[in-house]
């Protein structure tokens, strides 16, 4: 699987936890296989039990990650020491919890990393960017941070981390519109981020109807396919140093794959 790497970045000056950061460029790195939805970016997802590292990708830059997935990184180029990760601070996903980050082309200039339950930490980089509109995992764990203050207060999560960020339309998929993962979560009765199966469902729907019948209304290629501007988006995220590839050695435990 090949995967696109989002570089979110930590805006300074750095919580606490992070001072011994301070002076690099610090991110988020968030594998997405839909680099032209970054424009309806509402927030990050972290697990709050999962292990995560700040491991450095080259003299100056720091990537947040799995482990697992800093190691294949490592084996890809992208280590300040060849094929060897680099761990400058071990971090748990509540450490992570709150951070503001400046993301590549998100229509929201600073967005918040907030608890996901069912995000694998064997998947990716265990980094996920929140696109509500157009994902219907996003839509619903956003929909029960917004309706559930008891949840929000579990986690630490903070009102105006959440509360401000309303869906931005960003594709029009016919016959679901411009909010199709909302779309197809309310038709199909999803009523949490925990039923996993309709999530499943969903998510293979919108996928697929996204790519196929998907035009932009929004950014650069507004007006054009999905299909043909996806790629486009993409390059110029790598060229500009946004976003970098990320190969997935494909041996991930079947029971678990998404
Ligand atoms: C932004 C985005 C926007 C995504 C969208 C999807 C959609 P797949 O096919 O299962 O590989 N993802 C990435 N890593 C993880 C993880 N560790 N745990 C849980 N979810 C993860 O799915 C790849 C997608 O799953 C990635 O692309 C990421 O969310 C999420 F509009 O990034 B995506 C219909 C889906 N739409």
């Amino acid at each position: 699987q090949e995967y696109t790497i989002i570089k979110m970045e930590l805006v300074s000056p750095f919580p606490e936890k992070f001072k011994v950061l301070e002076g690099k460029k610090v991110f988020l790195a968030a594998a997405t296989l839909r680099p032209e939805t970054m424009y309806g970016q509402t927030n990050a997802w972290v697990l709050p039990d999962g292990k995560y590292g700040a491991f450095e990708i080259n003299e100056t830059e720091v990537f947040v990650t799995a482990r697992r997935a800093a190691l294949n990184l490592a084996y890809q180029n992208h280590s300040r020491v060849p094929q060897k990760p680099t761990c400058l601070l071990e971090l748990t996903g509540h450490d992570l919890i709150g951070l503001p980050l400046k993301s590549p082309l998100s229509f929201n200039e600073i967005i918040y990393a907030l608890p996901m339950l069912s995000i694998l930490m064997d998947k990716g980089t265990g980094v996920v960017t929140s696109v509500p509109s157009d994902a219907p995992d996003d839509y619903m764990a956003l929909h029960d941070l917004k309706s559930k203050p008891a949840f929000r207060a579990k986690y630490g999560v903070k009102d105006e981390w959440v509360l401000p960020f309303e869906i931005v339309p960003i594709i029009d998929v016919p016959p679901f519109g411009n909010k199709c993962a909302e779309t197809v979560c309310l038709q199909m009765k999803i009523k949490s981020q925990n039923e996993k199966d309709k999530l499943a469902e969903a998510k293979k729907q919108t996928y697929l109807k996204g790519f196929t019948d998907g035009t932009m209304i929004v950014g650069e290629f507004s007006g054009k396919k999905v299909q043909e501007v996806k790629p486009l988006i993409r390059s110029r995220l790598l060229e500009t140093g946004q976003a970098i590839i990320y190969s997935e050695p494909e041996k991930r435990v079947m029971s678990r794959s998404g």
